[in-house]
């Protein structure tokens, strides 16, 4: 079973992979992969693209910036896809902090088509990133641009809760319908795009760094990788 794990830069993304890891460790073979060519991975990594390109080399060889080292870097990892798919009871993936690196390139396209079908993607979100009606459906929209981009069943799961809880959603009906202006009438006809996420069947809350939550994202996983594909 293949765990993608997306979100933006300091989502959590590594924590989640390396302390999920020793989560599902107790009961499962798990293997980790590091999809991020531009950091040292944080947990022990079973693959490391980094062993095949390294952003910093990429910026001193083609001399070039961040931006252009970082695309040159994922372009060259295309040619190493199959060496970063592994098998085991969980593989985790860790992907890089810049979420359109993965979402939109030709690698991301192809790591996830080899992916699919037994595979669940994570996109996490920095819950104090979600605490106005506003802030909370773009995370939202986000999370139906990565099922979309990907077509794996993602889960939109709200992470470092140990600081900040999201809103409610309820709430955000609530402060959307009783706010005025074209800005809010926009947002009651968006409301429904939140059914095309997760989000529809339950709200997940992690701590990715203490690991509150983590049986319930663990079962929402499951639900998903099982044949019926119902979370709720
Ligand atoms: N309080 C708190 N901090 C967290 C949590 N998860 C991650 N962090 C912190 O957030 C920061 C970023 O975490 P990372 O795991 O590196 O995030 P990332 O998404 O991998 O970051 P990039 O790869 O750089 O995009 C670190 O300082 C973590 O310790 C959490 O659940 N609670
Ligand atoms: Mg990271």
């Amino acid at each position: 079973m293949n765990i993608l794990i997306l979100g933006h830069a300091g989502s959590g993304k590594s924590t989640l992979v390396k302390n999920f890891g020793e989560y599902l460790v107790a009961n499962y073979s798990v293997r980790r992969v590091n999809l991020d060519p531009a950091t040292r991975p944080i947990f022990k990594a079973d693959a490391d693209c980094r062993e095949f390109v390294k952003t910093e080399e990429v910026m001193e060889k083609f001399k070039l910036g961040i931006n252009g080292a970082l695309l040159k870097s994922i372009e060259i990892l295309g040619k190493h896809i199959h060496d970063l798919i592994l098998e085991d009871d969980f593989v985790l993936y860790d992907t890089p902090g810049q979420l359109e690196l993965f979402l939109y390139t030709d690698f991301g396209e192809r790591f996830s088509e080899k992916l699919k079908g037994n595979a669940v993607a994570i996109f996490l979100i920095d819950s104090s990133l979600c605490q106005t009606p506003e802030n909370y459906l773009s995370a939202v929209f986000q999370s139906a641009v990565v099922s979309l981009r990907t077509s794996i069943p993602t889960l939109t799961v709200f992470n470092k809760t140990d600081i900040k809880k999201p809103l409610p959603y309820s709430e955000i009906e609530r402060l959307i319908e009783k706010s005025e202006g074209v800005l809010s009438e926009a947002m009651v006809n968006l409301l429904p795009f939140y059914n095309l996420t997760s989000l529809r069947y339950r709200t997940i809350e992690i701590s990715a760094q203490n690991g509150d939550g983590f049986d319930d994202l663990f079962s929402a996983v499951n639900e998903v990788l099982c044949a019926c594909g119902d979370i709720s």
